[in-house]
C-alpha cells in the first residue's frame, strides 16, 4: 500500500519543512574562532583584515582581478550602475528576482524586459538585439540558478553598441565567468558581475555581496562609493553611501568559502538524484541545460508542463507544502506582471511568451543544505505518488485558496 497523501488526509512526509534556500553554516568551530579574532582586535567593519582577505579569496575563485565586498547585492547592483555612468533603458530579462529590476530602477533608469531562451531560463540574445536601441545604456544578463548566461554573445552585443555589459551573478557565485581584460577593449566578457553573499545563497555572509571585474578604476571607484565617496587616504572624492561589509559577514563568508568544492560536488549529487528519481513522467522535467559545462548547481528547478494532463504545476506545489516539502515558484509572474511594474505606461502590451510559460511551470525543490540524499529520493517518491493520484488531489483542491506565499 503507497502512504496516504498529506493532502489527502495522512501524515506529512516530514515533520519539519523542508526548504529552498536553507543556509549553509560553515563548522562552528571556525566560526567561533574568527569571531574570537575579530572581538580581539575590536576591528568591527570598515575595510578589515576579513573583508580584505574575502576580496582575495572571491577574485582568486572567479579569476578576476578584483573584488569588491559590499553589504548585499542588489547594493553592488545599484552602485554597479551608478559607477559606470548607465543612462537611459537598461535590457534584462523579465524571468528574474524582482531585485535585479529594481536596482535600476532605484537608480532612475528605466528598464526594458526582454524574453529569455526556454532551454537556459536566460536572456535571448536576439530578442535583446531586436531590443536594442539608441536608449540603450546597458545590458544585465542575469546568471539563474548557478548557471552562466550567453556571456560571449551578450558581449558582443554590447561591444558593438559601446554599452556596458554588466551581470547579475547574484545565484552564481563559484561560477566562472569572463570579465573584460582591464581597459574594456578586449571581447568576449562583461565589465563587470555582481555575486550575492545572502543567507540563501551556496555560501553566504549572512547578507552580503561583491562586485567582481577586472577593471581596476571602476573597483577603486566602488570602494570610495561604498565608503561615504572616501578614498584610501581618507579624502571624499565622489557621492558615495555606506554599502560596507562587516567583519563577522566576511569572516562567515570566508569560512563558507572553505567549503565551496564540497558543496558544489553535493549539489551537483542531489541535481544528478533528483534527475534519475524523477526521469520519464510525462510532462515533467528537471532543468539541466547541456550548454553550460559549469555551475554552482544550488538550485534544483522542475519544470510542469500541465498540457500533459496530470497535475498543474499549483496544484503540485499544494500538494508538496501540506507534505511539509516547502517548493517554491520562483519568478512568478516575472517582473514584468508584478509590481510597480505590471502597472507601468504600456505594460499591458509588452508579452513575453517564453518568460510567461517558463515562469507558470518553475517548481523549485528544497536542494542544498536542506536537505539529505536519502531525502531527495523521499521528495521524489512523494512527487511520483502526487502526480499518480493527480485525479484525488485535483479533487480535493477544488473551490480552496491557495493561500501559500
Ligand atoms: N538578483 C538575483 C537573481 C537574486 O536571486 C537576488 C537574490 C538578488 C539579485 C539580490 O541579492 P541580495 O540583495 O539578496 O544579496 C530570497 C533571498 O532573500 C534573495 O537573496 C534571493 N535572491 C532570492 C532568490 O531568494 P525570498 O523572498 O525567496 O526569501 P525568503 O525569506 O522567502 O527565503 C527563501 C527560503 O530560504 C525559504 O524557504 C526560507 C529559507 N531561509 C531563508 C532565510 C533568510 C532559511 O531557511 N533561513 C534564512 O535565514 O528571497
Amino acid at each position: 500500500m503507497p502512504p496516504i497523501l498529506a493532502i489527502l488526509g495522512g501524515a506529512p512526509l516530514f515533520p519539519t519543512p523542508r526548504k529552498v534556500g536553507t543556509p549553509f553554516l560553515p563548522p562552528r568551530e571556525l566560526l567561533h574562532a574568527s569571531l574570537d579574532t575579530i572581538l580581539d582586535a575590536r576591528r568591527l567593519t570598515n575595510d578589515g583584515p576579513f573583508v580584505r582577505e574575502l576580496e582575495i579569496q572571491l577574485a582568486e575563485r572567479h579569476g578576476v582581478d578584483e573584488a569588491v565586498a559590499l553589504c548585499n547585492g542588489s547594493i553592488g547592483l545599484q552602485l554597479l550602475l551608478r559607477a559606470t555612468g548607465v543612462h537611459g533603458e537598461v535590457i534584462m530579462p523579465s524571468f528574474t528576482f524582482i531585485a535585479t529590476a529594481h536596482a535600476a530602477s532605484w537608480e532612475k533608469l528605466a528598464v526594458r524586459f526582454v524574453d529569455i531562451c526556454p532551454e537556459t531560463h536566460c536572456l535571448d540574445p536576439a530578442a535583446v538585439e531586436a531590443a536594442m536601441g539608441p536608449q540603450t545604456g546597458a545590458i544585465i544578463g542575469v546568471n539563474l540558478w548557478g548557471r552562466v548566461c550567453a556571456v560571449e554573445a551578450l558581449a558582443e552585443l554590447a561591444n558593438k553598441a559601446r554599452i556596458p555589459l554588466l551581470l547579475d551573478s547574484a545565484q552564481a557565485l563559484g561560477c566562472r565567468v569572463a570579465h573584460q581584460a582591464d581597459g574594456g577593449q578586449a571581447r568576449g566578457g562583461a565589465l563587470a558581475s555582481v555575486i550575492s553573499l545572502h543567507a540563501t545563497k551556496i555560501v553566504s555572509g549572512l547578507e552580503g555581496g561583491a562586485v567582481l571585474t577586472n577593471n581596476q578604476a571602476l573597483a577603486e571607484e566602488l570602494r570610495r562609493m561604498r565608503n561615504h565617496g572616501c578614498g584610501a587616504d581618507g579624502q571624499r572624492r565622489t557621492l558615495g553611501t555606506n554599502a560596507k561589509l562587516n567583519e563577522f559577514a566576511a569572516a562567515f563568508a570566508l569560512r563558507g568559502l572553505e567549503s565551496l568544492d564540497a558543496l558544489i560536488e553535493r549539489n551537483r549529487k542531489i541535481l544528478q538524484l533528483y534527475k534519475e528519481e524523477l526521469a520519464g513522467i510525462a510532462g515533467v522535467t528537471v532543468y539541466n541545460p547541456p550548454r553550460f559545462p559549469s555551475g554552482n548547481y544550488h538550485y534544483v528547478v522542475l519544470m510542469i508542463d500541465s498540457k500533459h494532463g496530470t497535475l498543474t504545476r499549483d496544484e503540485l506545489r499544494r500538494a508538496l507544502w501540506a507534505e511539509n516539502i516547502q517548493t517554491r515558484r520562483y519568478f512568478h509572474p516575472g517582473c514584468h506582471k508584478s509590481e510597480p511594474y505590471a502597472s507601468r505606461p504600456g505594460a499591458g502590451e509588452r508579452h513575453l511568451p517564453v518568460s510567461e510559460a517558463v515562469a507558470s511551470q518553475v517548481l523549485v525543490l528544497p536542494a542544498g543544505a536542506g536537505v539529505t540524499l536519502a531525502e531527495v529520493e523521499q521528495i521524489s517518491a512523494r512527487i511520483r505518488l502526487a502526480l499518480r493520484q493527480h485525479g484525488a488531489v485535483r479533487l480535493q483542491l477544488q473551490g480552496t485558496d491557495d493561500a501559500l506565499s
